[in-house]
């Protein structure tokens, strides 16, 4: 850039900051409206509400504590029959304490009866170790809520995946096997007014938790734990879903903490704690040339230990659509290989990515406030598309640097503003 240019690059750069501190200033309240306190105040007014007490359904009382095998499923079952057709405006489908049930795969379905269902889950729930219950019948969930209005899963309990036998069978950690799409643990697809809080998941034998088309979720409070080499073991996974809330979770798996992808509008991340894992992800998006778009995405108070990326976004080559208005800020980062990346040319198959003429769009990404260490020296990395540049990268108060070493910045192909203290400084492409 010539000394000419430079005062016109300020004036643009300013004019910039101005625009986005008052588009964004102006605008979070409006851009997170549900997501946050209103959701859960609306769902307690309804539920904590006085009146009759609610009816409480214990699977106990349809046999599952001392039946074995599939007369447990067929119990639990039975017993969400009852819960959720209850005449009762409120029910409760208990699963008490002290216990744990080895539950086959299962799915609990609505429209209920019942205004409001609250799956109080105390115990452990077990799912069987034999990957034969999945594969032989192609499913590729083990538990999952199906359209249902105003539930609430919560109580303690865990729920335990058992995945071993999925992990070291996977083509991921041994070339020679068949790669299978392994199952999901807790899935909800087509809830609205969402509160799931105060659960264990663990080891499952892919994603743990799963959010498809809903809409108005709270999620908090939530352990998530398998072993940091377990493949694709996904913390919380967000699709096709709108005014998402997630807070307040301890995540250390051994792919993303949280994933979201195409699909989803206004979610909102507080409070994670993310590591071992592969950090706090949007996408991957626009694979298998597909058309996807994710938008106002706010992810806020993080602290990442050890996990190989911070916060991502990737996308593959030749996909359509566009990623936007996403910021990352409050973060705090220990020791993470790419603490802060996006890549437009992310590749995940066994066959190389070669390069295509269309990309999905990434632009107006903001990132403020995010300090720590850097496992490797390319600390802020944009490695954006030839075929569509990245727009609108904001960069407010980074400081990252290395173990023991230099941290840098890197970008190729992206539009990147700087304000405030950065380190490490983005400099102008070469
Ligand atoms: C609730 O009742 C309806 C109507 O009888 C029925 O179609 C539905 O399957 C029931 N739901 C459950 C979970 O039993
Ligand atoms: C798993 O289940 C299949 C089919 O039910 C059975 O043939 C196989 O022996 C089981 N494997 C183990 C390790 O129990
Ligand atoms: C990979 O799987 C093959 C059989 O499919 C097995 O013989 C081999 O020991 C496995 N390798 C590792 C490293 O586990
Ligand atoms: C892309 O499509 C191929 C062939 O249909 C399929 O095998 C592959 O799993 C797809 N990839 C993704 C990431 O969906
Ligand atoms: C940092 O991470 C690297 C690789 O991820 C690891 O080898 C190293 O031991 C870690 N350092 C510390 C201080 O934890
Ligand atoms: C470094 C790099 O990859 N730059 C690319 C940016 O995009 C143009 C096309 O718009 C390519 O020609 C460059 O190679």
């Amino acid at each position: 850039m010539g000394p000419a240019r430079l005062p016109l690059a300020c004036i643009v750069t300013t004019l910039i900051f101005v625009y986005m501190l008052v588009h964004h200033g102006a605008s979070s309240q409006e851009v997170f409206p549900e997501a946050d306190g209103p959701a859960a105040e609306n769902s307690d007014e309804l539920w904590l509400r006085s009146g009759p007490p609610p009816r409480v359904v214990d699977v106990d009382d349809y046999g599952a504590g001392d039946a074995g095998g599939d007369h447990v499923t067929e119990a639990f079952l039975e017993a969400w029959s009852e819960a959720c057709n209850s005449s009762d405006d409120r029910s409760v489908f208990l699963v008490p304490e002290g216990k744990a049930y080895l539950l086959m795969p299962v799915i609990f379905r609505g429209p209920c009866r019942a205004v409001s269902i609250t799956a109080m889950i105390k115990g452990t729930l077990e799912a069987p170790s034999n990957r034969s219950v999945w594969l032989d019948q192609d499913l590729q969930e083990w538990i999952t809520f199906e359209g249902i209005d105003r539930l609430r899963v919560l109580g303690g309990g865990t729920l335990d995946g058992n995945g071993l036998q999925w992990w070291i069978n996977s083509c991921k950690l041994n070339k020679s096997m068949r790669c299978v799409i392994g199952p999901t643990a807790l899935y909800f697809r087509r809830c609205t007014h969402l509160v799931v809080e105060e659960l264990e998941v663990r080891d499952s034998m892919q994603m743990h938790v799963a959010i498809a088309y809903s809409w108005n979720v709270v999620v908090s409070k939530l352990l998530i734990t398998a072993p940091g080499w377990s493949p694709n073991t996904d913390g919380i996974h967000v699709s096709n879903s709108r005014e998402v809330s997630i807070s307040k979770c301890t995540i250390s798996t051994g792919d993303d903490c949280i994933s979201i992808v195409t699909g989803s509008m206004f979610v909102r991340v507080t409070s994670i704690f993310c590591g071992p894992g592969h950090g706090i992800s949007i996408g991957s998006l626009g694979a298998n040339n597909s058309w996807a778009h994710v938008s106002d995405v706010l992810v806020e108070k993080a602290t990442l230990l050890g996990t190989t990326n911070g916060v991502r976004i990737k996308t593959w080559q030749g996909g359509h659509g566009y990623a936007e208005r996403i910021s990352f800020q409050d973060i705090s980062m220990h020791n993470v290989t790419n603490p802060i990346i996006i890549d437009q040319n992310y590749c995940d198959s066994k066959r190389p990515c070669h390069e295509q003429g269309s990309a999905v769009a990434v632009r107006n990404i903001r990132y403020r406030n995010i300090h720590g260490t850097s496992a490797s020296k390319v600390a802020v990395n944009f490695i954006c598309s030839g075929a569509l540049h990245c727009d609108g990268i904001l960069m407010q108060d980074i400081y990252l640097v290395g173990e023991g070493r230099y941290a840098t910045c890197s970008y190729t192909n992206a539009t990147v503003v700087q304000f405030g203290y950065n380190f490490p400084f983005c400099s102008a492409e070469m």
